[in-house]
Formats: C-alpha cells, sequence, structure tokens
C-alpha cells in the first residue's frame, strides 16, 4: 500500500514513519509513503498557504490553490483521498479494515479552521472523524488513521494478534499477565498457569464480556443474548 500524506509539518509525519510499527512495515515493503509539503506549491514568496474565511469568523482556511496543486501533483483524482476532520464519520475498526484493502490512499492534513470546502468537493472521498472531540492538529489524526490502517496489511502485525484484540465480535480485549506470577502481593489468575486451553478460553471470553459491560455498555448493548448471559453466569471470579 502506499499513503500519501499531505502537509504543512513533513517532519512530523516523517517521525511517525520512522519509528516502531511503521518503520518496520516500511523497512519490510508492505507500506510506502510520501510526506508531500503543502507550502511548496504556494505561489507568493512568503509561501502563504492559509487565508480568513469569508463570512468572517476565528482562525484561517488552508487556501484551495496551493493544496489543489499540491493534490494535482500526487495524482489525488485517481486515489482514494481522506480528509481527517472533527466534522466527518467516524473511524471504526469496520472503516479502518475496509481503507486497508486500497492500494492507494492520499491524506490531507488540515490546519486552523479547516480547508477550502471546493477542495473537500473535488478530491475528498471520506471525510473522517476519530472521535468526538477536537484536535488542533490534522497531522495527529491523519496518523491516527494511518496507523489502524496498515496494522491490518498483511504481514505487518501477526494474524493472530489481530484475531484476539479488541472489537473483533464486537468485544473489548480480556487482560493480559506475564511473569512475574506474583507481583505487589497479587498473584496471576490460576487459570492461565494451568495449561488448559478451553478453561482458559472460556475465563477469557468471560472477562471481555465483562469488560465490555463496565467499560462500554453502548458495545454491551448490541452482542447477542447468549454472550450478555456470560456477564453474569454463577460461579464466574
Ligand atoms: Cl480527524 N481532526 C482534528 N483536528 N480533530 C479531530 C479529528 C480530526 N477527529 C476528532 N477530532
Amino acid at each position: 500500500m502506499t499513503l500519501t500524506v499531505l502537509t504543512l509539518f513533513p517532519d512530523f509525519v516523517e517521525s511517525y514513519f520512522a519509528t516502531s510499527i511503521a518503520a518496520r512495515a516500511v523497512a519490510r515493503g508492505f507500506i510506502e509513503y510520501r510526506a508531500v509539503n503543502i507550502r511548496d506549491f504556494a505561489q507568493d514568496r512568503h509561501g502563504t498557504c492559509d487565508d480568513a474565511p469569508y463570512g468572517g469568523g476565528a482562525g484561517m482556511v488552508l487556501m484551495p490553490g496551493p493544496l489543489g496543486r499540491a493534490l494535482d501533483s500526487v495524482e489525488a483524482l485517481k486515489k482514494r483521498t481522506v480528509f481527517p476532520t472533527p466534522s466527518g464519520n467516524l473511524l471504526t475498526a469496520s472503516y479502518a479494515r475496509e481503507l486497508s484493502e486500497e492500494r492507494e490512499l492520499v491524506l490531507i492534513c488540515g490546519r486552523y479552521e479547516g480547508i477550502d470546502q471546493r477542495i473537500v468537493d473535488l478530491y475528498v472521498d471520506d471525510e473522517i472523524s476519530i472521535g468526538d472531540y477536537v484536535l488542533s492538529s490534522g497531522e495527529l489524526a491523519a496518523l491516527v488513521i494511518v496507523d489502524a490502517v496498515i496494522r491490518l496489511g498483511e504481514g505487518v502485525i501477526s494474524e493472530e494478534s489481530l484475531r484476539e484484540e479488541s472489537f473483533n465480535g464486537g468485544l473489548l480485549e480480556y487482560p493480559q499477565y506475564t511473569r512475574p506470577e506474583v507481583f505487589a502481593g497479587m498473584q496471576v489468575p490460576e487459570v492461565l498457569l494451568s495449561g488448559n486451553h478451553a478453561n482458559i478460553r472460556e475465563w477469557r471470553l468471560r472477562e471481555s464480556v465483562r469488560k465490555t459491560k463496565r467499560n462500554r455498555p453502548d458495545l454491551f448493548a448490541r452482542l447477542d443474548d447468549d454472550l450478555k448471559g456470560i456477564a453474569s453466569d454463577e460461579g464466574a471470579k
């Protein structure tokens, strides 16, 4: 998959791709990326890319000229183009899965109060929000989307980790433990040391359902009745 990120802060974007799982995915050739500096497409000697909104109001809006030329330079009209914005559709595990199946993605990092609507109308396929709060940096939001997408790509993370993680099957992930067996006087649950894989599976499922009920009642409400029943089973510790 090829990811092209249009930004006024290319160093910020580069630092993400130079670190951890993203860097490994780049090194192994699973993904390619480009950070394109929108300012390189400005036309005055100050490199101006933003201006006050028509109609008045606070903040600045990215001008369509420089951003449009930056988008044309990467042939955005031929590619799925994503604009991260708090007024977009909410990102979910299934939305990330859908995006991970694209061969190429273009992401536009907005700043200030946003970008000129004509750019959205002409180029943008997906307006995506990462949650009901506002970030000052479009880069942070874009990289959250990139991270959720690339980890789903073949070979980036083990199939087993992806299968077991939160949201698969509408459940949150069960609690994890590692050595030592006793920490701060607290024992690792006995069943995890038992070697009985059927019991371990059952315990993990019950803990997942309980955690979902406690932390995300909205997700719990959508579970099948037999799963909901597991949270209240007698004899469960
Ligand atoms: Cl996609 N961008 C910004 N700046 N803030 C956000 C967001 C996106 N999603 C939630 N808050």
